[in-house]
């Protein structure tokens, strides 16, 4: 019985979804999904990315957060549109929320959306948002089991970020053991090593958003 009404869920949010891929698509907006624990970086690596990306691209951003409105505020400080979804304790952003996000954004003045999901290696996963690649970050000290132990993230991203690499020294993390696991669950796989700290890796984590952002229209199916 429970199985049936998680499978309805899902499916409504499925439609939704596509309601929002549709959208963003005759807006010619390209739209990432950003999974990952508390923490790890997320809107640090938007935070970078914000003055990066100026001259470049015109780039929106949704923040979900389960309370408060800090994360729009780092955000809007830079100069970003935002808007902050706020789950009143859910524990992952849903294309309803997403599509209801999209009539507070500047569409017609934006050329990529990132949307921050709230932090989570679980839940946020099944739930498709619209977007139309999906980035996982971890950190350094959260440790290099994490690709193994929350599978289903790492199988279901087209790329995965290392932050906070300049902690390395500081703690037990084993980079061939982390590389394994990630090749095994999803081989090929994109990974940048990044700090928002230091800038390493900066320059290859805004190159990344630019070249999906030229990519998507070849990538969305009809
Ligand atoms: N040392 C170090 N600290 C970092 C780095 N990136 C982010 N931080 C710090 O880590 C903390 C969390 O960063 P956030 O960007 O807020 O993380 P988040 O993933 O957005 O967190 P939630 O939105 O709460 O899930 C902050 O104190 C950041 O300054 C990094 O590369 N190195
Ligand atoms: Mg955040």
């Amino acid at each position: 019985m429970e199985i049936r009404v998680i499978e309805r869920v899902l499916k409504v949010n499925d439609e939704l979804a596509l309601e929002v891929r549709n959208r963003l698509r005759e807006a010619g907006i390209t739209a990432i999904n950003i999974i990952s624990a508390p923490g790890s970086g997320k809107t640090a690596l938007i935070e970078r990315a914000i003055p990066a990306l100026r001259d470049k691209l015109r780039l929106g951003v949704i923040e979900g957060d389960p309370d408060t409105t800090r994360d729009a505020e780092r955000v809007a400080a830079l100069g970003a549109p935002v808007t902050q979804i706020n789950t009143s304790g859910g524990c992952h952003l849903e294309a309803n929320l997403v599509l209801r996000a999209l009539d507070a954004l500047p569409l017609d003045e934006l050329d990529l959306i990132i949307i921050e999901n709230v932090g989570n290696m679980v839940c946020p996963v099944n739930f498709d948002l619209g977007e139309m690649w999906r980035a996982a970050v971890v950190s350094v000290p959260e440790g290099h089991d994490k690709p193994a132990k929350y599978a289903n993230l790492f199988r279901k991203t087209d790329l995965v970020v290392l932050n906070k690499t300049d902690l390395l020294p500081y703690v037990d993390f084993d980079m061939a053991v982390f590389e394994a696991d990630l090749a095994q669950l999803n081989p090929g796989v994109e990974l940048l090593r990044t700090s928002c700290r230091s800038g390493d890796g900066m320059a290859a984590w805004t190159a990344w958003l630019e070249r999906v952002c030229g990519e998507s229209p070849a990538r969305a199916p009809g």
